[in-house]
């Protein structure tokens, strides 16, 4: 078995790390070899790690100081080799892009062109064109009887979420978000706009708006479009956060509201490319979840379109007002029917969804009620987290520690303060990982590799924050691992490395299955081990048990626990390998860096 590490090689003066398993309990010799075979570097790695993670002992090699550039480098240490590895600028050029290009590849609603996406191979016809449903009525699984809603919507675009071609507005709002915020983020720092016009493979590529947020404007109007119409009352189980039999419906004032997601009735075969996709669609019923992300993502559409798309901003806004209020109004209705077809998103509490939304609305407004609501919160103060579809309070901090003049000096400075000690948290973690990576935990969740993606999302501000260096590496040390430097020595990531992922469980990109579909098109990042819910497939129920926590993970499209891919995981990581490909801020930046903070 190779040395670990990133099968895509490494910067030069970026940060070195490969894992070598080895039972020696002392530090073991390492050699680098240029392509003629001559020593270049050499050195000694750390001390032994027991490593419950992987289930290995290992030893830390640590070669950032080498300084040779070039192909064809192996590394040599305790009897073991490494593949021949690059050492060169650039190696983050393509990946960016090709992360992007996932979304436009998930769009609904749309013909995806070979032009755009890549070759003939992932060309399809549109899906779910237009995307029309009625609410979801009758009798659940637990007996309840659901009064569904006089109207229909035509909720055309957006993004199918993942394997599945369920549109939840839980979860399309983080994923949009992040994309969103990717691009703020550069303009609140005076960083290069990131896919800026013309640069990404877009039908919109040249109307002279950034391509990242032609992109996510797709998803934005989507999300638009599954707001409850004024006027409307729907019955439905206030305050109940999980399904049994005998619901109590209330008729309540749903207007504003958003409904949780537009689905299939039924789950369909795999594979099922989108155009073929013959089951009844759904509204879902509102829930207070859904509604603010609405309200937040609407409000972040709202200031970031401003001076872009006036009628846009304004839509938006409007949308985000209304939707924040049907919130306050009702902020206890929880996804819960009982219906089977597409996922959950359940959430059963709703607080750091409501600081959220206030910290959008109150960035883009600077309106005094949301100020006063974002500061009630318990999460105006608290310890900062990596975000997920399900806790998204950081996303509001960022929001927050980003805006320029929002906040006044001293709670700015706070905010970033609790990002900067969450990196050091996740820096501090590294040091019981015995691949380096910024989580010591041995409960791999499903989408683990999300969770440190959007951990390596929070050390990059850290670095922007302060400029120190050791975020940035923390930063490479999640790619490094995504990369290969894993004890299982794959890629995580579709089309990149020696041995990248291959077989997503994904209805189109399905070639395992069906030779006439494609395998995934570059840039698809997996959601990853997974050791607390492997036993909801047939292939993680075959592991369960006999695992350590990042060995539970196969290549399988069966594998849905393990191999999916999803919205809310490649957003971060569009986020991430950007950030990395960004040219470092000049000398004097820096400085003007210490100085924000
Ligand atoms: O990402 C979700 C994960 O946190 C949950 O544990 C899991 C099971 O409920 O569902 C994941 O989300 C899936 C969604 O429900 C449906 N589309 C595919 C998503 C990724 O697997």
């Amino acid at each position: 078995m190779p040395i670990r590490m990133s099968q895509i090689g490494f910067l030069p003066g970026g940060p070195k790390r490969a894992i070598l398993p080895d039972p020696a309990p002392a530090p073991i010799p390492w050699r680098l070899l240029d392509r003629a075979g001559a020593p270049v570097a050499s050195g000694m790695s750390g001390p032994a790690i027991d490593d419950a993670a992987s289930g290995e002992t290992v030893h830390v090699i640590d070669f950032s100081t080498a300084s040779a550039t070039g192909d064809g480098f192996v590394l040599e240490a305790g009897g073991a080799r490494s593949r021949p590895f690059a050492i060169a600028p650039n190696l983050f050029g393509r990946l960016p892009f090709d992360a992007l290009n996932i979304f436009y590849q998930s769009r609904a609603s749309t013909p995806i062109e070979a032009r755009y996406a890549g070759g003939d191979a992932w060309a399809r016809p549109a899906g779910h064109a237009p995307d029309r449903a009625a609410c979801i009525s009758g009798r659940d699984a637990d007996g309840n009887v659901w009064g569904g809603c006089p109207y229909t919507l035509d909720a055309s675009r957006g993004w199918y979420d993942a394997g599945d071609h369920g549109k939840y507005l839980v979860n399309g709002g983080i994923a949009v978000w992040t994309l969103l915020n990717l691009w703020e983020r550069a303009h609140s720092l005076g960083r290069p706009a990131p896919f800026p016009d013309g640069s990404a493979r877009l039908p919109e590529a040249g109307n002279g708006v950034d391509d990242l947020l032609d992109e996510a404007r797709w998803e934005v109007e989507f999300m638009l479009a599954m707001q409850v119409p004024a006027g409307t009352h729907l019955r439905l189980p206030v305050g109940e956060t999980r399904s049994r039999p005998g619901l109590r419906f209330t008729e309540i004032d749903a207007s504003g509201m958003a409904h949780h997601k537009i689905a299939d009735a039924r789950w369909t075969a795999l594979p099922t490319p989108p155009q073929d996709d013959r089951e009844t669609r759904l509204l879902y019923p509102p829930s207070t979840g859904a509604t603010l992300n609405l309200a937040a993502v609407a409000a972040q559409c709202a200031r970031i379109w401003r001076t872009i798309d006036a009628a846009f901003s304004a839509r938006c806004l409007d949308a985000a007002r209304r939707a924040y209020a049907a919130a306050k109004r009702n902020p206890e209705i929880h996804s819960i029917a009982a219906f089977t077809g597409s996922g959950g998103y359940g959430d059963d509490d709703f607080s750091d969804e409501f600081f959220w939304a206030a910290a959008e609305l109150y960035a883009t407004t600077g309106e005094p009620s949301y100020g006063e609501d974002l500061r009630a919160s318990r999460w105006f103060a608290a310890p900062i987290a990596e975000p997920e579809w399900r806790h998204t309070a950081t996303l509001g901090a960022m929001t927050l520690a980003l805006a320029p003049d929002r906040l006044p000096p001293p709670d700015r400075a706070a905010l970033r303060g609790r990002i900067v000690a969450a990196a050091d948290r996740f820096l501090g973690e590294e040091q019981q990982s015995g691949y380096r990576i910024p989580f010591a935990g041995t409960d791999y969740v499903w989408g683990s590799n999300a969770v440190l993606l959007n951990r390596a999302m929070l050390m990059a501000l850290a670095d922007d924050f302060t400029g120190e260096a050791r975020y940035r590496a923390g930063v490479f040390d999640v790619m490094d691992y995504l990369l290969g430097r894993n004890p299982l020595d794959r890629s995580f990531i579709s089309g990149y490395g020696a041995r990248p992922m291959a077989n997503p469980h994904h209805r189109f990109w399905a070639h395992s299955l069906d030779p006439r579909l494609p395998p995934p098109p570059p840039g698809l990042v997996s959601g990853g081990p997974n050791s607390v819910s492997l036993r909801a497939d047939a292939v993680g129920a075959a592991l369960a048990g006999h695992c350590a926590p990042q060995m539970c993970w196969r290549d399988d499209i069966r594998a849905f626990s393990m191999n999916e891919v999803a919205i809310n995981w490649n957003a971060p990581l569009v986020w991430v390998s950007t950030w990395l490909a960004e040219p470092p801020p000049t000398p004097l930046a820096s400085r003007a860096r210490q100085r924000i903070r």
